[in-house]
């Protein structure tokens, strides 16, 4: 018996073997049943047996169930030799950098870091910003709305009114975040990030704002940068401006707006205007890493294309 199992190459005939030695006609089956008529030499030697074969049985079915493996990788020309495939290490995401450094940056200024939720009210991200209801500058931003009348944050502007509310003044503070707007192409995401600053204390001025600008940019870019400001319109600052940057390609791209914080905006939140005056800033966060990194795709960044962000050098 011994030598005809190993002699066995294919799983099929082990397997009939087996049946007909341990299955319920099996001839070991049948002198199993007898041993209660052996005496005790021959038990032990029949019990013996049975393991013996049974393991001969399991190994033989081993060796067989590898050469056939053995026989299938070689069908597929699988070189086991070959290196394996390098090691793909994680960076840090282009935006993920960008808000580190920014944030770094403004702390750096005093700024403490503020949020609020990603759906504002019609209140935070309109109303108390002197945008009320039917004023046509809502109509500069395309807004999701959600069926219960609140709507996706369309600027990080919202959550200056957050933040008055809740500490008043004197009050220091920025915020990063994800804003919504019905917009794309090159230069506009449906979502996209924005980072909003607000100073207001006694006697702050437009040379506070414009000198806070230059500063933050300035470190951000490492380097001396071009900006040019433009008189503008927000209904939540007075004056306001628009500043942007010169790429490398002698082109400008709007950064972001900023101003003084409107009065009607201050009385929204219990502050006198007459006692405080102060500043405010938004700009998108993610323009600045595209200027930065010297990207020319804003929709890339959240594509999530490990190549992609491997070629821009991250
Ligand atoms: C605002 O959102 C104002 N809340 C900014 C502000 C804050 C003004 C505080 C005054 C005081 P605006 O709509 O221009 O302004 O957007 C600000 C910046 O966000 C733009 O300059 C641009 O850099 C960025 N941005 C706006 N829309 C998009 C978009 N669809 N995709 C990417 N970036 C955008």
């Amino acid at each position: 018996m011994q030598e005809q199992i190993k002699k066995i190459d294919n799983l099929e005939e082990l397997q009939a073997l087996y049946t007909a030695t341990f299955g319920k006609n099996g001839t070991m089956t049948a002198r199993l049943k007898q041993m209660k008529d052996l005496d005790n030499d021959a038990r032990a030697a029949l019990n013996r047996e049975n393991t013996e074969l049974r393991e001969l049985f399991k190994s033989r079915q081993t060796e067989i169930e590898n050469d056939v493996m053995m026989a299938a990788l070689k069908g597929e020309m699988l070189d086991p030799s070959l290196n394996p495939m390098p090691e793909n290490r994680g960076t840090i995401h282009p935006l993920t950098q960008a808000l580190y450094e920014l944030s770094s940056i403004l702390e750096s200024f005093g700024f403490t870091v503020w949020t609020g939720p990603e759906v504002e009210d019609d209140w935070h991200n309109f109303t108390a910003l002197n945008t009320p209801k039917h004023h046509p500058a809502r109509d500069m931003q395309d807004s999701f709305f959600l069926e219960n009348g609140n709507v996706m944050r369309t600027q990080t502007s919202a959550i200056q009114i957050r933040a008055m509310e809740k500490v008043g003044v004197p009050i220091k503070v920025f915020a990063i975040g994800s804003t919504y707007r019905k917009e794309l192409d090159a230069t506009h995401t449906c979502m996209f990030g924005q980072m909003e600053g607000l100073y207001v204390d006694k006697n702050i001025t437009m040379v506070d704002l414009i000198g806070t600008l230059r500063a933050l940019l300035s470190r951000f870019f490492n380097r001396d940068i071009e900006i040019r400001i433009r008189p503008s319109y927000f209904p939540f600052t007075e004056p306001s401006i628009e500043f942007d940057m010169k790429w490398d390609n002698g082109k400008w791209l709007e950064l972001g707006g900023a101003g003084m914080v409107h009065p009607n905006v201050l009385k929204n939140c219990n502050i006198d205007p007459n006692e405080y005056q102060g500043f405010a800033f938004g700009f998108g966060w993610d323009r600045m890493a595209m200027l930065k990194y010297g990207l020319d795709d804003l929709r890339k960044f959240y594509d999530g294309d490990v190549r992609w962000l491997k070629n821009s050098g991250f």
